[in-house]
């Protein structure tokens, strides 16, 4: 019976969100604290934990099948390699976000990033860097540096330095002052599919799908309200995402029910705007699985 080996991050930014959505996917594994491979048990899918930096490298290499890691990195190897095609992002999973920027000192009076040409930049991430830079006819050298990047233009290695942001403390801090971004990146699902069994390709299908409905799921919300019925088609507008909702009669009354799946975020506004269109007792639900 064919397996498929998933590589997660071990310990980081990235291992608790990525565990957690394989297990919305229904799996579950046989582990041990200090060990680096997980048995599935209800569904024939292991778990290697790595460092993320390794996962692109072990999936060109044959190690595993499948591997959640940022695209940062997963592009930088594929740019490294120059093998973009046996990658594939299979679906990117709303987590780890992030973006790879251009920050500069906040004390350098530059207006943007053409005016680093011939300058020097600090980054661990050399292959997506001078690629990003080169589209935008900028040419500049790069000083790869393993980490702590953000220290370079002060100790006077580099005039900018190209690194992750998320919040921008870090830049802050610095005195660093985020001058273009370069990169928007998350978690995605990477495989390399195209050389696997038919056995294998059969429960990647079956994972995909499963996937694809918890991604569609945690987006969505099933929402109750009642109104009056005349109020039906302004509020089927008001619901974000929904076409076709389920009316029902409530008994007694002249107002109806409403059901539907919301396939977009629900925020506080939609629920003023829908009381406002005369609906009441609104609920909001969320779903915890769907198959399409
Ligand atoms: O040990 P291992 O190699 O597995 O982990 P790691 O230390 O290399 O990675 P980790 O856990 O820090 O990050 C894993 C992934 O999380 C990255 O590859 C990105 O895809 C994603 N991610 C999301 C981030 C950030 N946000 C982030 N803010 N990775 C790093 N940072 C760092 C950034 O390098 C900078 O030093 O956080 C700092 C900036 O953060 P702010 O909030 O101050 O802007
Ligand atoms: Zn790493």
């Amino acid at each position: 019976m064919s397996r498929l080996r998933v590589a997660i991050q071990k310990s980081g930014r990235l291992s608790e969100k990525s565990l957690d959505v394989l297990k919305r996917c229904g799996l579950s594994f046989a582990r041990s604290k200090d060990k680096l491979f997980w048995y599935g048990r209800d569904f024939p899918v292991d778990v290697l934990l790595v460092r993320d930096d390794d996962i692109p490298r072990m999936l060109l290499d044959g190690v595993c099948e499948l591997g959640i890691v940022g695209e940062n990195i997963a592009r930088e190897v594929m740019l490294e390699r120059e093998s973009e095609s046996q990658l594939n992002c299979l679906r990117k999973l709303g987590f780890g976000h992030c973006r790879l920027s251009i920050a500069v000192p906040e004390n350098r009076d530059i207006a943007g990033i053409e005016a680093l040409e011939g300058t020097r930049i600090a980054t661990s991430y050399p292959a997506l860097t001078r690629n990003l830079m080169m589209q935008q006819g900028i040419s500049t050298s790069i000083v790869e540096l393993s980490g702590s990047v953000e220290i370079a233009p002060g100790l006077g290695t580099a005039d900018a330095i190209s690194d992750l942001v998320s919040t921008g403390t870090t830049l802050r801090a610095n005195h660093l002052r985020e001058l273009d971004v370069l990169f928007e990146s998350q978690a995605a699902l990477y495989g390399r599919v195209n050389d696997i069994s038919d056995e294998k390709k059969v429960l990647l299908d079956r994972l995909l799908a499963r996937l694809e409905g918890v991604m569609q799921a945690a987006e969505s919300k099933y929402v109750m309200l009642h109104a009056p019925r005349e109020a039906l088609e302004k509020i089927t507008e008001l619901l974000p995402g929904v076409e076709h909702p389920s009316v029902m009669p409530l008994e007694g009354s002249d107002r109806i029910a409403i059901h539907a799946v919301c396939g977009e975020a629900v925020f506080w506004e939609h629920l003023e705007a829908l009381k406002a269109a005369g609906a009441s007792a609104i609920l909001v639900l969320p779903v915890e699985k769907m198959l399409a």
